[in-house]
């Protein structure tokens, strides 16, 4: 059996853990001997997209960019994971029409504001409040929660195994493994 082409699309907070349960998924999906490639702030926001910033126009194009790149993977044959906040319905919406439906699964990674931020692995919380990082999401820059997302992952009561778990079995059911 060969492998679905897909863009499993990850949303969420600051700190919600995206990249913690992607990076998992990622290696979960290689030892199935599934091609996989993550798309995140690491390896986008500092080359291809590193003239962006975090007003909402400049996030817009960042999902844009994000979005098209992911599709031109999808063609390739990829299993593409991407972890941004991707923060507006509408940027979801258009990445979701770039490609076949069925092959566009959405995770929205659902922590709590109160919970990424007593997490705050960076910081970033603290700045943001402090009033030193401006158009922080959560704070003062807007989060459109998913309305029907694919999956659902509740990190308060989850393990990211058991976070894995689930996004694996979804992706079964749905017939991309
Ligand atoms: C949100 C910010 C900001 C502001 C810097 N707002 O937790 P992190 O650090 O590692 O991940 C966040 C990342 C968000 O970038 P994205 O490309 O995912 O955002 S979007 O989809 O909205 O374009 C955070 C860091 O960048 N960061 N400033 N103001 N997150």
């Amino acid at each position: 059996k060969g492998q679905k082409a897909s863009i499993l699309w990850f949303t969420g907070l600051s700190g919600a853990g995206k990249s913690t349960i992607a990076n998992a998924l990622e290696k979960r999906l290689h030892a199935m001997g599934r091609h996989t490639y993550l798309l995140d702030g690491d390896n986008v926001r500092h080359g291809l997209n590193k003239d962006l910033g975090f007003t909402d126009t400049d996030r817009v194009e960042n999902i844009r960019r994000v979005s098209e790149v992911a599709k031109l993977m999808v063609d390739a044959g990829l299993i593409v994971i991407t972890a941004f906040i991707s923060p507006f319905r509408s940027e979801r919406q258009m990445a979701r029409e770039l490609v076949e439906a069925g092959e566009f699964i959405e995770v929205f990674v659902d922590t709590p504001l109160s919970v990424a931020e007593d997490r705050d692995p960076k910081g970033l919380y603290k700045k943001a409040r402090r009033g030193e990082l401006k158009n922080f999401t959560g704070i003062d820059s807007v989060y459109e929660r998913p309305e029907s997302a694919e999956v659902r992952i509740d990190t308060t009561s989850l393990s990211v195994d058991a976070a894995v778990d689930l996004i694996v079995d979804a992706l079964k059911l749905k017939n991309i493994l």
